[in-house]
């Protein structure tokens, strides 16, 4: 059986980075009797301990008051309380293509217009997304994903980076879903953005129903989220970044 030195004097193994990586399995390994005629036991990776990726935000303001929980790891739940219907719908998309467990609870001034409660809803689901992740240890980070609904196609695609950044060129043409009004989309993903550092791109490539193209768009949206929050097996519990850090801007 091999020392631990003469291991580690392997060719291969010279760059200190994979030095220190092996030492660390060789240290973690468990150690396995051998007889006499056996092969070295293969050293054993260490289980990477998980963390529960649960966010929890409340925001209160003179305009709105939004209670927001978001679970990483679940299986699809939503449950959302807020005055603004089509939102509704939307947030549903979110969890289920996501497979996020969501709840989110919000009153606001809608008396005025919807705009306050849809931005103050997404700046505290991306702040629960941020929270959640942590320090991002470990996950896929980049996502992308085209969802179709019928004839309207959106691409989405975006990256866990820490900075911020929205380009959006969806083309609804009616100003209005139902009472919904169209223009609070892009200012839905902008304030998302803002709050969980997320570098995100919505590309429209066809629609013509404002309905489909806002659906198409959010399940895109979901699915590529979903991605890149999913663990990457062979990132092994390292931050996908060659700075070291996806936590700062
Ligand atoms: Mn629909």
């Amino acid at each position: 059986m091999l020392t631990s030195a003469q291991f580690l004097q392997a060719p291969g193994l010279q760059s200190r980075s994979r030095v220190a990586r092996c030492s660390r399995l060789m240290k973690a390994a468990t150690p396995v009797h051998t007889g006499p005629h056996t092969e070295a036991a293969t050293p054993i990776p260490p289980t990477i301990s998980r963390p529960y990726r649960v966010g929890t935000v409340k925001r209160k303001t003179k305009e709105t008051e939004v209670e927001v929980t978001l679970n990483l790891d679940g299986t699809g739940i939503c449950a959302v309380d807020t005055p603004v219907g089509f939102l509704n719908h939307m947030l549903d998309q979110i969890a289920s293509h996501g497979l996020f467990d969501l709840t989110v609870k919000a009153r606001g001034d809608v008396w005025i217009d919807d705009h306050h409660t849809v931005e103050d809803i997404a700046l505290a689901l991306g702040t629960a997304l941020s929270q959640a992740l942590g320090d991002r240890k470990g996950i896929h980070r980049f996502g992308e994903f085209s969802a179709p609904l019928d004839e309207a196609l959106t691409h989405v695609v975006l990256d866990l980076s820490g900075r911020p950044h929205l380009s959006c060129n969806l083309t609804i043409p009616a100003q209005r879903i139902g009472n919904f009004d169209t223009e609070l989309v892009e200012h839905f993903f902008m304030s998302f953005s803002n709050t969980s550092g997320t570098t995100l791109h919505i590309r429209q490539l066809a629609g013509k129903n404002s309905h489909h193209i806002v659906e198409a768009t959010f399940k895109a949206f979901a699915r590529a989220l979903r991605r890149a929050c999913e663990y990457d097996e062979r990132r092994a519990g390292q931050i996908a970044s060659s700075k070291g850090v996806l936590t700062q801007q």
